[in-house]
């Protein structure tokens, strides 16, 4: 049984120690504690617009050529059948599996989850400034660690997740979860870990992170709220 987990949006501190307080911008961490089924699961609030400018389903058969993969590699039809864990939609079904199919269910698999996986950016231009992935699977019982970098390496902060992993290392779904990270500075990479035994993702993916309201705009806002309220205030003591 899996037990409740965080809440459905993490926040993460984020500017690595001595790095300059250029901005006020700080990384945000997404893991909700609903599934991750297909894309139509990316969190709302995540990507301007919605959608990200890359979804790497891996159903072409290879990692898209602005990715690099620390370790691991693509599993597609053919191996690891019934154990293959890919984002459950791939297959164009939502019912609870993704994998023992013929022709589709592609993922990204390494037997080391506690040496994890970094993706990182190695497309031209802007960094991306929301990175995500969809986690699959691990051993029973690990815990799940995300955590990523902007600009020359800048660590943006982690997160933990534990309880996600289900009884199961065949291609079971419902446990199957979003890490994602938001930062205005820009996210060179993403690195996800498991605590043991294998780990396997999916659904690698980035763009232009959703527009966040400044705090100052915020306090903006509520004094120009207050501002009204007090003329309105007047105006009524006049009248
Ligand atoms: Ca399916
Ligand atoms: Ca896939
Ligand atoms: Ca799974």
């Amino acid at each position: 049984m899996k037990k409740l987990l965080q809440p459905r949006l993490l926040a993460a501190a984020a500017l690595a120690a001595g790095a300059a307080p250029a901005t006020a911008a700080t990384a945000v961490f997404f893991a909700p504690t609903t599934p991750y089924l297909s894309s139509a699961d990316i969190p709302a609030g995540f990507y301007a617009g919605g959608l990200p400018t890359l979804l790497e389903t891996l159903e072409d058969g290879s990692l898209d050529a602005t990715l690099s993969a620390s370790r691991g590699s693509l599993i597609g039809p053919g191996a690891f059948n019934g154990t293959r864990d890919s984002v459950d939609g791939d297959d164009g079904m939502i019912d609870g599996s993704c994998g023992p199919q013929a022709t589709v269910c592609a993922s990204w698999f390494d037997s080391s989850g506690s040496l994890g996986l970094r993706f990182t950016f190695i497309g031209s231009g802007a960094l991306p400034t929301a990175f995500g992935v969809a986690w699959t699977d691990a051993s029973p019982g690990a815990s799940v660690t995300f955590s990523a970098t902007g600009l020359d390496g800048q660590s943006l902060g982690s997160i933990t997740v534990s309880g996600l992993a289900d009884n199961s290392v065949s291609d079971t779904t419902a446990e199957d979860r979003f890490f994602g990270v938001t930062f205005s500075g820009g996210v060179q990479s993403i690195f996800i870990s498991t605590s043991s035994g294998g780990i396997e993702v999916d659904h690698i993916q980035y763009g232009a992170m959703a527009p966040v309201p400044e705090p100052g705009s915020w306090a903006l806002l509520a004094a120009g709220l207050a501002g009204m309220a007090g003329c309105k205030r007047r105006h009524t003591a006049r009248a």
